[in-house]
């Protein structure tokens, strides 16, 4: 067999037609002009991207909307953002409870009275048992929540933790960063119980309001209780949804979401940021790839109140739910007025004046345009 003969054949065919090979100069026309269109190209197909990374977060809040609403009808309202469980049921009379969080407030929000301490304390602490009992009228204060064995311990969960804690029931930890929600228990005593291989009573379970993805299940404070991370950035930049509850009625507390300080293990790192002329720390910054953010807030429809007002908060009788957004800061919160005005962030005059903000710079706000929330439609702007 002659392995040359097909080729020869196919050689003689092509030099039928006229042929020339391109020019130099045709060649670099050629290639610029693909360049300019791949320089055209290029931002229109991040922009593309990055709007639909952004429109599966604003339909993930939906979805999470969707199962608050589902746990209002079975539970009888909305989730708290800021809760205090403990194993011993003695919630303010377990004074280690007690100690924890007293340090909580005065660590994040300053408070050095002691009366006005110890009055945030008991009010949180009361507040937690409130809602407790609302939900899971037959229950025992007394449950092992880890599911351990023991009754002897007590967790602080903030916003975003708790959003995880309500929706998803009790974690458990595979590993140091692997987490699986069991739903609660169906003991009507004890529907705060872990799962417990030992304990049969523990093994029957509701099912989870909403399906967590793993993956994405981050122990910021490594307190054995997760939080849920956005689909947006990478494993340095994660930020949670962070959780705000209206407490039925324009409550709204900025202090239930601050990344808990009192934990020194957070990855990625917090600093903080000192007022120049006090000395003291007031924002716990989230740290990561994109540069630290700011601990979130709650947003208000109108300016900031002067203090001692209440402020007109977005979504009154309910909560908000905050992603910080594709650069992965949260912002100030404060005044989001509506896509439809010509200043949807504007800043408060106060902020501008304010000694807590006068670290970063005014123009700070301009970090919260992608925030994506639940009162938004996506993003803020
Ligand atoms: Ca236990
Ligand atoms: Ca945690
Ligand atoms: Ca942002």
């Amino acid at each position: 067999m002659n392995h040359q003969t097909p080729t020869a054949a196919r050689r003689s065919e092509a030099s039928f037609g006229p042929r020339r090979g391109f020019t130099l100069i045709e060649l670099l026309v050629v290639i610029s002009i693909i360049a300019v269109l791949a320089g055209l190209l290029l931002p229109a197909i991040n922009g593309a991207v990055r709007a639909a990374k952004e429109s599966a977060v604003a339909s993930e809040i939906t979805l999470m909307e969707q199962a608050l609403a589902s746990f209002k009808t079975r539970m009888g309202d909305y989730p708290p953002s800021f809760v205090v469980i403990d194993e011993s049921g003695n919630y303010g009379n377990n004074p280690a409870l007690v100690d924890s969080v007293n340090k909580y407030f005065a660590n994040i929000a300053g408070i050095t009275n002691s009366s006005q301490l110890a009055s945030q304390t008991q009010k949180a602490i009361d507040r937690s048992q409130r809602y407790l009992k609302k939900f899971f009228n037959r229950a025992e204060l007394k449950q092992d929540i880890d599911g351990d064995g023991g009754f002897n311990k007590y967790w602080i969960l903030e916003g975003d933790e708790a959003l995880v804690f309500f929706l998803g029931g009790i974690p458990r930890q595979i590993d140091s960063q692997t987490f699986e929600l069991t739903g609660f228990c169906k003991r009507p005593d004890g529907p705060l119980y872990g799962r417990n291989e030992n304990n049969k009573s523990t093994l029957n379970r509701d099912t989870p309001f909403f399906e967590f993805k793993a993956e994405r299940l981050v122990d910021f404070d490594n307190d054995g209780f997760p939080s849920y991370i956005d689909s947006l950035g990478s494993e340095e930049d994660s930020r949670p949804y962070v959780y705000f509850s209206a407490y039925g009625s324009n409550s709204y507390d900025p202090q239930d979401c601050n990344f808990n300080p009192s934990k020194q293990n957070y990855f990625p790192a917090l600093t903080d940021i000192q007022d120049v002329d006090t000395g003291l720390n007031y924002f716990r910054m989230f740290g990561g790839n994109s540069g630290p953010s700011i601990s979130p807030n709650p947003y208000t429809t109108g300016p900031a109140a002067p203090v001692g007002r209440t402020p007109a908060w977005q979504k009154p009788q309910s909560y908000q739910i905050i992603s910080a957004g594709a650069d992965r800061k949260y912002g100030f919160g404060g005044q989001f007025a509506g896509k439809t005005k010509s200043e949807p962030l504007p800043i408060a005059d106060s902020d501008l004046t304010n000694s807590f903000i006068n670290p970063l710079s005014p123009s700070a706000r301009s970090v919260e345009s992608d925030n994506i929330t639940n009162f938004s439609q996506g993003r803020l702007n």
